[in-house]
């Protein structure tokens, strides 16, 4: 991909050797590695989820248990071979493929649910388990996971922890640094860190997991994780609303939290066009859109709580007299389990659909809710002005906003006929300064990755930095793991 071209291979690292896979073969069996093509395809492993970024890895390890994980970075730092952990490889800012040939280390094998606890809900798993199969076996247990995504059915726990993902259900349940109670980590040279207590309150020292968790695998490979999950909610419920301006959103959302209060879960908000692009997308599987009409701004409310009768009233409630005062101008209630999926669906679908044209251009941004969508006015006024958008000739198809309104987090998606560094151009640093302007973040969940990792100073300051630089070279010295990335 043209994003790599002025960007030369560290030459410090070692280029791998017949040595080194003879080595692997003798601590991994057969279904751990990867390393040629009669062994498996390596491209799903090279390429990212938006076909943007793409590494040239000859081989990649499936460990199967922690010891082996440690053998294999043990033997990485000393011979310097670089290394990149892999999830589901659902990363959105290129960080969970390698850059040249550096080994991928897929956590795939490392899969096996680790203990429940019904009494205090505290979950334990491997990294590598399936961020929806943890859901299910926890939803089978009267509980859920507390946290939610799109990419559910590929992501794994240890990626999510990695990437400090938030989700959907941020707003109810709040962050994986107040989740997470405990990791399991082995650090580049080998070392395991158990770490995988049980404790909601533990005072005794630094709080060292809070480290690994949004580190995007650059200090340590999760291997394990303990975490808080909450009770399963007896009633859920789902509507989507229509609204004409953004300052409606914010109403709502205003109204939302007085009215709906502790069984308020989630708040999303998606523009027009993100819901055009996602009904282009979705004609392939005639699935019908909710509501008859179009509008300038949808909401996706989601409610959950303890008794139905009493969650049904207080919803009703709300949405009559936000209808009655013209607040909600159209809207629809989920009637059962499969409209509730069917209206999420609208909303989970987007991503896939600003991708699916050649080419998606992402910016995932935190910014004071009261500016968070003048940031997708000026990127059109910008690429109009520069005369990137606008007809069937134009590279830029559209650029649209959606996101996580409870959270103050903005997804900005530029769906493109192709990858384009006139576009690119175009963007950065201007979304960058905007964003510092406002005084947001450049990432609110995906991370820095490979797309960032030159912006971080558009949201931190130097001696901030320089303490993560610290950290970096003081757990990883040679840089093995997952370099080019971050910072
Ligand atoms: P990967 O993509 O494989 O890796 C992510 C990063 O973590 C990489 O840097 C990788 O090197 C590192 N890593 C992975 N596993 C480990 C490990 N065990 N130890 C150390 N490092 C590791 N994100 C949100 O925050 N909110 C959303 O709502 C959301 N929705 C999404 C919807 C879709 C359709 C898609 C495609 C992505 C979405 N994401 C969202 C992006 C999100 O970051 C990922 O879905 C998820 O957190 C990554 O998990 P993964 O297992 O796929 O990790
Ligand atoms: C979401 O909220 C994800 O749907 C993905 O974080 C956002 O693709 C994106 O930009
Ligand atoms: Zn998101």
């Amino acid at each position: 991909s043209e994003s790599y071209l002025s960007l030369k291979r560290n030459d410090s690292f070692k280029r791998l050797s017949s040595d080194d896979i003879e080595y692997f073969r003798t601590v991994l069996s057969k279904q751990e590695l990867l390393g040629s093509k009669e062994e498996g395809d390596l491209d799903p492993f090279n390429e990212d989820w938006m076909q943007k970024y793409r590494g040239q890895a000859s081989l990649v390890l499936k460990p199967k248990t922690v010891e082996k994980v440690s053998l294999i970075l043990n033997y990485c730092n000393e011979e310097k071979l670089a290394v990149v952990p892999q999830g589901g490889n659902t990363d959105l800012v290129g960080g969970s493929v390698p850059v040249f040939d550096e080994i991928v280390l897929s956590l795939s094998n490392l899969n096996k649910v680790r203990s429940f606890d019904p009494v205090s809900g505290i979950f334990k798993c491997d990294a590598g388990v399936i961020l929806e199969t943890a859901n299910d076996y926890l939803v089978q247990r009267d509980h859920i996971f507390p946290l939610d995504l799109g990419a559910k059915g590929s992501c794994q726990i240890g990626g999510v922890v990695a990437t400090n993902a938030g989700g959907q259900r941020l707003l109810r349940y709040g962050s994986l640094h107040g989740n997470v109670l405990g990791l399991e980590v082995v650090l580049p040279d080998g070392t395991i860190l158990d770490s995988m207590h049980s404790l909601r309150k533990d005072n005794t020292g630094y709080d060292l997991k809070q480290l690994f968790i949004g580190a995007e695998g650059t200090i340590g490979v999760v291997t394990g994780v303990s975490i808080l999950t909450p009770p399963k909610p007896r009633a859920v419920n789902v509507s989507f609303l229509a609204v004409k301006s953004y300052e409606d959103v914010q109403k709502v959302f205003v109204k939302a939290k007085g009215e709906l209060a502790e069984i308020l879960s989630a708040f999303e908000f998606m523009d027009a066009k993100s819901i055009e692009l996602t009904r282009d997308h979705l004609k392939k599987d005639d699935i019908t859109f909710p509501l008859e009409d179009e509008y300038p701004f949808y909401i996706l409310l989601e409610t959950s709580g303890s008794n139905k009768e009493h969650d049904d009233a207080k919803l009703e409630k709300f949405l009559e007299t936000a209808m009655e005062s013209e607040l909600v101008i159209d809207g629809t209630m989920a009637q059962d389990e499969t409209e509730l999926k069917n209206l999420w669906h609208w909303r989970e679908m987007i991503p896939e659909s600003a991708q699916c044209n050649g080419g998606v251009y992402k910016y995932d941004v935190s910014l004071p809710l009261k500016d968070l969508y003048s940031l997708v006015e000026a990127t059109n006024a910008r690429l109009e002005s520069e005369g990137l958008i606008g007809d069937e000739s134009k590279p830029v198809i559209a650029a649209v906003g959606y996101g996580h309104i409870g959270d103050g987090n903005l997804h900005l998606n530029l769906a493109c006929r192709e990858y384009n560094k006139t576009i690119e151009k175009c963007l950065e640093p201007f979304i960058y300064q905007f964003v510092q302007s406002k005084h947001g973040s450049i990432s609110a969940e995906h991370g820095l990755g490979f797309q960032k990792k030159n912006y971080i100073q558009y949201t931190k300051n130097e001696v901030e930095i320089n303490m993560m630089k610290d950290i970096k070279k003081h757990y990883d010295p040679y840089g093995i793991l997952n370099p080019y990335k971050y910072i």
